[in-house]
């Protein structure tokens, strides 16, 4: 397909056509990486975003229609990220958050990440993980309770959570 013609006068040979208008490459420099009503972390180049009223498997279906998985954690510096994302704000044992990671099997050591990332870090309570048949984990946001604040649980995927983080990728 030939995208314009030129029409060229015998006695103005040396005036060009106006260019076409074309959209720059770089046109919205302002523009978010993330969809509307999800947090931008630059740090990790992801978008996330809480949902509420959930339990394990609601939780992880409720991401994967946004295009996202529940959040998976490979550092302490992501690991606090998400407990800021998370952080409830009040003193309740329920306080505590669905992310991404998934028991593969009985051992404490048998878990994978529902967005396919590695295994590579965790931040478990005293005494956790500490149930075979418990499948999901949950991170605790509250702010009053040291010595569990911002560690893990794994806990049933049948169960209510007070919310769920999904994580996606930003895009550029
Ligand atoms: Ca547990």
């Amino acid at each position: 397909m030939i995208p314009f013609i030129c029409l060229v006068k015998d006695n103005d040979i040396s005036t060009p056509s106006p260019s076409p208008t074309v959209p720059s490459p770089n046109t919205c420099p302002n523009s978010s990486p993330c969809p509307s009503g999800w947090t931008y972390i630059e740090t990790f180049k992801s978008c996330y975003k809480l949902i509420y009223t959930v339990n394990g498997a609601s939780g992880d279906e409720n991401c994967r229609v946004a295009n996202a998985n529940l959040a998976s954690i490979h550092s302490p510096e992501q690991n606090q990220i998400v407990y800021e994302l998370t952080k409830t704000g009040v003193n309740d044992l329920q306080a505590w958050i669905l992310f991404g990671g998934q028991r593969t099997g009985p051992g404490v050591d048998d878990w994978k990440w529902s967005d396919g990332s590695p295994w590579n870090y965790t931040n478990w309570a005293p005494g956790e993980p500490n149930s075979g048949d418990s499948h999901c984990v949950r991170i605790y946001a509250d702010v009053t309770n040291p010595a569990i604040t911002a560690k893990w649980d794994d806990w049933s995927c049948d169960r209510a959570y007070r919310a769920a983080l999904c994580q996606q990728p930003a895009k550029f």
